[in-house]
């Protein structure tokens, strides 16, 4: 299977079938005009480019079931979608799916400050999850570069990490129950945010990292977490990547503070500056870059001096305490995306090695891709700290897997994950069994056609028809 990434033809309208639809959500949220659904249908780094007959916005539980419910009856294709910031080209119609848009699911309560958990509606953005819970007196543990536009939902379906997953997990960890949409048609709800509840499949765990496969997440219990509003972040200017690595394998132990460890590369960063027009975060250039950040109640900043002090490879440093000023550190980091973006297409490869070989991968990658792209570009960062490097490859054709199934099989081979956080969408189905075993492979595909029998919900992201 050779994913698809651009189905230009436009999908006839079955009026029938949209008219069955309007019945269930209003004529106003179904929408078929080719130029609105056209967003709808491709994805944000723009490698997948999808066509549909109608985005279906449905704007209650009830609705979103009755709508699973007719498209199965009529044997029509869906695609979740939240807020269409996937990498991985699983939230676009390839197949000429119906899309099911969840933005309208937008409502975030109950919130319980006593309790510090929250429900929220899955079309919800984790900026605004953030904000319910900075309100309440909490914090919630997970964040990343597309918090204001990619919903909690999405987060969930992708079991989305992000910058803190070394301090509080992943979005897996924060998530005590949901409410869903099965394949099936039946509406499981499980929203009571019992901390201890050992009652049997934890189907909120299941569903959660399974990219609209088996149903669709409508609202989550989330735990929160105590709030680190004493923040220290610094950019290091590091010897090569080897130390960079190193250090921040370190620091998780000599840091208890630390919630953030990102590694950035020269040509990366050489990269932002041109684009984002902002000067080098310090003065003279670097094989490699750490971003740190240590928060908690008490001022971190001293114990993060020590603890860096200590550390081989450190050649300079750019510390900040204010919040405007950390900010701008962590755009350094977060810029990369747009950055890379505004190259072209990218291929990304979203990875993770173990600790033992994660250096000498990082400096061997580029090698790698060259040996089958010798003028493509490799742009190298991530969350170094979870062993999760994000490889960014630029110069291809969007539809040219040769450097993807280079890069995934060097992975595969040290004993990496060919998906870190991002999923395996449409775009890395080809290579699953080269983390899966045959028969973990035959599990997934029992559990789909368990809850999705008539196999209409994402049929082509994961496990495939
Ligand atoms: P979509 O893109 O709409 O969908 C993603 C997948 O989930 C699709 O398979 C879709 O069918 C399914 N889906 C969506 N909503 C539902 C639902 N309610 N029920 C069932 N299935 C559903 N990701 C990280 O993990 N870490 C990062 O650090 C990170 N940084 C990013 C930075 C930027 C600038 C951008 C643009 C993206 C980043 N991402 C990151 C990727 C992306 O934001 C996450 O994958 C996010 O969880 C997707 O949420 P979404 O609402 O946009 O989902
Ligand atoms: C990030 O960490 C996101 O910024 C996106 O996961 C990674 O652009 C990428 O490849
Ligand atoms: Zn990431």
């Amino acid at each position: 299977v050779t994913a698809p990434t651009r189905t230009p033809a436009a999908v006839p309208l079955d009026p029938a079938l949209v008219g069955s639809l309007e019945d269930v959500v209003g004529a106003a949220q179904v929408l078929t005009d080719p130029d609105v659904v056209a967003s709808y249908a491709r994805d944000w780094t723009g490698r997948f480019i999808g066509a549909t007959q109608a985005v279906v916005r449905p704007g209650s539980v009830d609705e979103v079931a009755e709508v699973v419910a007719r498209c199965r009856d009529q044997g029509v294709a869906i695609v979740p979608q939240g807020g269409n910031t996937g990498m991985v080209g699983g939230s676009v119609p390839l197949h000429g799916e119906v899309v099911v848009s969840l933005r309208r699911l937008a409502a975030v309560g109950p919130v319980d400050a006593a309790a510090g958990q929250l429900t929220a509606q899955a079309g919800v953005t984790l900026a605004d999850v953030q904000a319910a819970a900075r309100d309440a007196g909490w914090a919630y543990g997970v964040d990343l570069g597309g918090r204001d536009s990619a919903t909690i939902g999405g987060n969930v379906a992708t079991n989305a990490g992000g910058l803190r997953v070394l301090r509080y997990g992943d979005t897996r960890a924060q998530l005590l129950g949901v409410e869903a949409v099965l394949g099936t048609g039946d509406v499981v709800e499980h929203l009571g945010g019992l901390l201890k509840d050992n009652t049997g499949y934890a189907l909120h765990s299941l569903l959660c990292g399974s990219e609209g496969t088996l149903g669709i997440v409508t609202a989550v219990r989330l735990r929160l977490v105590p709030p680190a509003p004493q923040r220290v972040a610094a950019i290091l200017g590091m010897k090569d990547t080897s130390s960079a690595v190193a250090a921040a394998l370190e620091l998780r132990r000599t840091l208890p503070a630390l919630s953030a460890a990102e590694l950035m590369l020269s040509d990366g960063i050489d990269l932002v500056c041109r684009v984002t027009g902002s000067p080098p975060p310090l003065a003279g250039p670097h094989e490699a870059y750490l971003l740190v950040e240590a928060s908690g109640t008490a001022d971190p900043t001293g114990d993060l001096t020590t603890a860096v002090a200590a550390l081989p490879g450190v050649e300079d440093a750019a510390v900040a305490v204010e919040p405007r000023r950390i900010d701008a550190l962590f755009r350094y980091r977060e810029g990369h995306t747009e950055a890379v973006n505004s190259l072209g297409v990218p291929h990304k490869l979203d990875v993770t090695l173990p600790n033992g070989v994660l250096a000498e991968m990082v400096d061997r990658l580029p090698s790698v891709v060259r040996t089958v792209a010798p003028d493509a570009s490799v742009w190298l960062f991530g969350h170094v700290g979870d062993g999760n490097v994000h490889v960014n490859v630029t110069g291809l054709a969007p539809d040219d897997e040769r450097v993807d199934d280079t890069v995934l099989r060097a992975v595969a081979e040290v004993g990496g994950s060919i998906s870190a956080e991002h999923g395996i969408g449409t775009a890395k189905r080809r290579w699953l069994s080269l983390n899966r075993s045959e028969a973990e492979l035959r599990a997934f595909a029992a559990l789909k056609r368990a809850l999705d029998p008539a196999g209409i919900m994402n049929p082509h992201v994961l496990v495939g028809p």
